[in-house]
């Protein structure tokens, strides 16, 4: 369940040519001095990422906050990022529609190889929970 984070240091406070030291911090306990760092969260969740700046001149800027939620959007149908009620129509009507079982990666959420009620039952209680 590893899910993959990219940041850059896109901020506006100072001059980016000016900036010699990037202080990121992940939320974690981890930190990045890199401009622009890749992270690894091992869990799902949301997380306070900060970055703070220091220019040539030795001064810093005000500490930029982000909240990032990393979501387990198994059974996010239509991709819009919730697990919903939409979800579970798509799935609905996904079963009524199709007889040949195909996209079985895609709509088996319970691994049986069937999509059936089953799958709904499943969603309902990914929702839930
Ligand atoms: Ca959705
Ligand atoms: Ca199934």
């Amino acid at each position: 369940m590893l899910r993959y984070f990219s940041v850059s240091s896109e901020v506006e406070i100072i001059n980016e040519d000016e900036i010699v030291y990037w202080e990121w911090d992940f939320g974690t306990g981890d930190f990045s001095y890199e401009p622009s760092p890749q992270y690894t969260y091992n869990d799902y969740g949301n997380y306070n990422v900060t970055l703070r700046v220091m220019n040539n001149y030795g001064l810093y800027s005000a500490t930029h906050l982000e909240t990032i939620s990393l979501i387990d959007l198994l059974g996010d149908f239509n991709s819009d990022n919730h697990v919903d009620v939409v979800d579970i129509v798509q799935l609905v009507n996904y079963i009524l529609d199709n007889i040949m079982n195909q996209d079985l990666e895609l709509y088996d959420l319970n691994l049986d190889f069937q999509v059936n009620i089953l799958d709904i039952i499943f969603l309902v209680q990914i929702i839930i929970n």
